[in-house]
């Protein structure tokens, strides 16, 4: 079970330039309205708000890469300050919640916890919660958004190099990437996940053997390699008529039980580490509908129960994996 007493690090990141239309840049301060610094501060979590971050008045020189890939000495910019920012939180004990912000600021966030990793030997695992895959390259991309391709550069396929350069970061093992939810892959795409043997598990499977079986698979390989677990949660992943708050809404997503589980779940096997909250477009809200969602979500992930007990997840899952 994760520390109740461990100190989460919080920093904002109104980064819009990776998705197709703006409005994710109001994400962090709508989910500020929404009470989620309250909502932790009063489940105990002591927290140190790094409030959001501004990009810098002079953008790192990016070289000319193969394809399409909107304002990346933009999302450079900010994978790097993000980066440091997770990196150093990891070293201080903090657990990281960076408040997006479109996707494309995972490239950071996970890139400086990905180093801590590296460097202290522990197996880094990422759970993608996402209608989308998120693997597209400059090469392969339709639309030239970079927040299509965060998941891509975290494995490290071609093309995407310049938006680290030369900085300090770290990379996932693409065995250890997790897509869940999927219900949007591009053509491409498609072609690569295959190639690089990505799990993805996509609505059809949650459909089929339901969230509970799929996340204890997912839970049981990080705890097994005494792991840590990054979690990267985008709004898309829920359903849209219950999170409207969101850019790319696909119809057909995670029910409000369905995203509960998974963050109950998470919570009791205490192997999260880390969390990004990505692509809240409050300008496409309904009346904070989906901001406030989210706060209740994180809440279950830090430990909200419908009705305290001891955690049964873990003790049941060899009776029900069978
Ligand atoms: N696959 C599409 C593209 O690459 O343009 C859509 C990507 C949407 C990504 C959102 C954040 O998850
Ligand atoms: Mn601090
Ligand atoms: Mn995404
Ligand atoms: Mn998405």
């Amino acid at each position: 079970e994760n520390d109740p007493k461990q100190k989460l690090m919080i920093v904002g990141a109104p980064i819009e330039e990776g998705a197709g239309r703006l409005g994710a840049l109001m994400g962090p301060a709508a989910l500020r309205t929404a009470g989620l610094i309250r909502t932790l501060e009063e489940m105990g979590h002591p927290v140190d708000d790094h409030g959001d971050l501004r990009l810098p008045q002079t953008l790192p020189a990016v070289a000319p890469v193969a394809g399409l890939a909107h304002h990346i000495e933009k999302i450079a910019a900010w994978s790097r300050m993000l980066c440091v920012e997770t990196y150093e939180a990891m070293k201080d004990g903090s657990f990281p919640v960076i408040l997006g912000g479109d996707h494309s600021l995972s490239m950071g966030s996970v890139g400086g916890i990905a180093r801590y990793c590296q460097e202290n030997n522990r197996e880094l695992f990422v759970l993608w919660l996402d209608a989308h895959s998120d693997f597209n390259t400059p090469a392969t991309s339709p639309s030239g958004n970079m927040h299509g391709m965060s998941a891509a550069l975290l494995c490290n396929e071609p093309g995407l190099e310049g938006v680290f350069g030369d900085e300090p970061h770290g990379l996932i093992k693409p065995e250890n990437l997790h897509l869940f939810g999927i219900r949007s892959i591009d053509t491409v795409e498609r072609k690569l996940l295959r190639e690089r043997g990505i799990d993805v598990i996509d609505m059809r499977q949650i459909d089929e053997f339901g969230v509970a079986k799929l996340m204890r698979r997912i839970i049981e390989r990080v705890q097994k390699a005494n792991g840590i677990l990054h979690v990267s949660f985008d709004v898309d992943f829920i359903d849209p008529s219950l999170a409207p708050g969101v850019g790319t809404t696909v119809p057909g997503g995670a029910t409000y039980r369905e995203a509960h589980l998974v963050m109950e779940m998470l919570h009791d096997s205490g192997v999260v580490g880390s969390l990004d909250i990505v692509e809240l477009n409050p300008f496409l809200d309904d009346r904070g509908k989906s901001a406030m969602l989210l706060v209740d979500l994180v809440a279950s992930l830090f430990g909200r129960q419908i009705y305290e007990r001891p955690a049964v997840s873990d003790q049941s899952a060899t009776a029900l994996n069978t």
